[in-house]
């Protein structure tokens, strides 16, 4: 069996730095690659040997696969952990690794090209009994057909690329009317953005709820799952916060789901971590939508309610190591959240505020765990994705880690840009997201900008007045036997804008 003893990360930021962490508690040595943008990043600092592979665009550097193979070879690298986004689900990526000779920490070539097709998936899935919404099998190339079937199934529809996936290609279809010119706007978007033409039409299912399923497959045929995640709120596509268990499966339907995900693995012959996601109705009657053959950004809160990081599996899964954990040792202890921590402005129509990290203080303390690849001073660069941070809590029960979280929220310090904490916060202390009732329409149902806690704007002068009365009060001698009483709010108020 081959032991990995150099792994390189092909990835940046946090989840970089997530994946050398467990590297190092294995003992085996870390390489990071990095872009001319990243050349002070944690991940760089983190790693034993590090190498440039070019300027910032990611096309230039992070997608380089012909380099990052070369720097593989190169300094003796093992093996290749791509974490998620950039190559992670490229199959030919995939390919020329193992044909360099090579382990890619993830699935087989042919599991990421199956999966990447919505419509080579729903083949290969359909001799497993697999809940799958109504619609047609495969690419639609008769319209007339397609619109028989689609009065049949009923609408409204939804035609989708079959090259798609997370909302992208998607087109709503309210009534035959407007049948021809959403079929003509989905072709030629799915054929611009994804170079494939091919949709299919499924049945519109309204105000779903988007639970996944984490799967862990070894190279003998074992496969197993590690319960569901819940990320219904999301905006537009973009999750925002994710949480497991879900607050509204029952243990019949979260077994049903877990055997249904092992058979959709087991499908495509599945090994390495994978994701596959279901959408589920208000009667909670679920639907296999996709599968996701990476390490999923949110994986953090599968990890603290198993136990088991998936990491250091996908590590020995790719050595061709058994799984030694058994479906039957796994059950699910206290309830984890995890919100996403972007450098967006939430009053602002959520847009990008890339800056400086001015101020950075992470939250601590029981049951909190922040996922980051970023430090105080730092400068988040404008070529990537913008998340600063990811914050997990987790508790004895869901209220538990829903006030942890808003307790973590408080005490985070940022300044510099602006952020999704008091986005974050405005959900968590929502009566719908307390209650467990929500879907994907949270959102856009529930949010507008004044629904924020009022960070109060602050004039010049009033922050000098705060400042000094601030700094009057701590540098006080403590002997004068009056005590002095300053509020934990107006400490952290005074830390915030300063
Ligand atoms: C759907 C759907 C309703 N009906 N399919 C969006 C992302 C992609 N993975 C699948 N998506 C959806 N597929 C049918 N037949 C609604 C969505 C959807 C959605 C799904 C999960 C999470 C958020 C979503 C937001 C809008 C639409």
């Amino acid at each position: 069996m081959p032991k990995i003893h150099k792994l390189l990360v092909a990835n940046r930021g946090e989840i970089a730095l997530r994946i050398m962490r467990t590297a190092r508690e294995m003992g085996i040595q870390t390489v990071a690659i990095y872009s001319e943008a990243d050349r002070n990043a944690l991940h760089v600092r983190y790693a034993d040997e590090s190498v440039c592979v070019g300027p910032a665009p990611s096309s230039e550097s992070y997608l380089r696969a012909d380099v990052i193979i070369d720097v593989c070879n190169r300094l003796n690298v093992d093996a290749i952990h791509p974490g998620y986004g950039f190559l992670s689900e490229n199959a030919n990526f995939a390919r020329l690794v193992r044909e360099a000779g090579l382990i890619f920490i993830g699935p087989s070539p042919e599991s990421i090209e199956v999966m990447g097709s919505k419509l080579a998936a729903k083949a290969a899935v359909a001799h497993y009994n697999i809940p799958m919404v109504p619609g047609t099998p495969s690419a639609i190339t008769d319209r007339a057909e397609a619109k028989i079937i689609s009065s049949q199934i009923g609408y409204p529809i939804l035609i989708k690329a079959s090259a798609g996936g997370g909302g992208k290609g998607m087109r709503v279809v309210e009534n035959e009317v407007e049948f021809d010119e959403q079929m003509d706007r989905a072709v030629s978007e799915a054929q611009s953005a994804f170079g494939d033409g091919s949709v299919f039409i499924e049945k519109y299912v309204t105000s779903p709820r988007h639970v996944e399923i984490q799967v862990l497959g070894d190279q003998h045929g074992n496969i197993i799952h590690l319960f569901e995640r819940e990320c219904s709120v999301q905006r537009r596509h973009q999750k925002v916060v994710e949480e497991a268990p879900s607050a509204i499966l029952t243990p019949e339907i979260r077994d049903a789901m877990g055997r249904a995900a092992v058979d959709v693995a087991r499908a495509c012959g599945y090994y390495g971590a994978g994701t596959v996601e279901f959408i589920v109705n208000d009667a909670l009657d679920f639907y296999f939508l996709e599968m996701n053959t990476r390490l999923q950004v949110e994986h953090p809160v599968t990890e603290q309610i198993t136990g088991v990081d998936l990491v250091k599996q996908m590590i020995y899964i790719a050595e061709g190591k058994p799984l030694t954990i058994k479906q039957e040792d796994l059950q699910i202890k206290g309830h984890a959240v995890e919100v996403r921590v972007y450098a967006e402005d939430p009053a602002n129509n959520f847009l990008p505020d890339v800056g400086t990290l001015d101020t950075y203080v992470r939250p601590q303390g029981n049951g909190v765990r922040v996922d980051d690849g970023f430090e105080q001073g730092m400068a988040i660069p404008i070529y990537y994705d913008p998340m600063i941070a990811k914050l997990i809590t987790y508790g004895d029960t869901r209220e538990e880690a829903i006030q942890k979280m808003i307790r973590a929220i408080d005490e985070y310090q940022i300044s510099g840009v602006q952020t999704t904490l008091p986005f974050c916060r405005f959900v968590m202390e929502h009566d719908a997201f307390r209650s467990g009732h929500f879907d994907t329409g949270f959102v856009s149902k529930y949010f507008t900008p004044d629904k924020l806690t009022p960070t109060p704007d602050v004039t010049e002068t009033e922050l000098a007045a705060v400042l000094a009365a601030y700094l009057l009060e701590n540098t006080k001698p403590k002997s004068n036997g009056s005590a002095t009483v300053t509020t934990q709010k107006s400490k952290w108020k005074a830390n915030r804008l300063g």
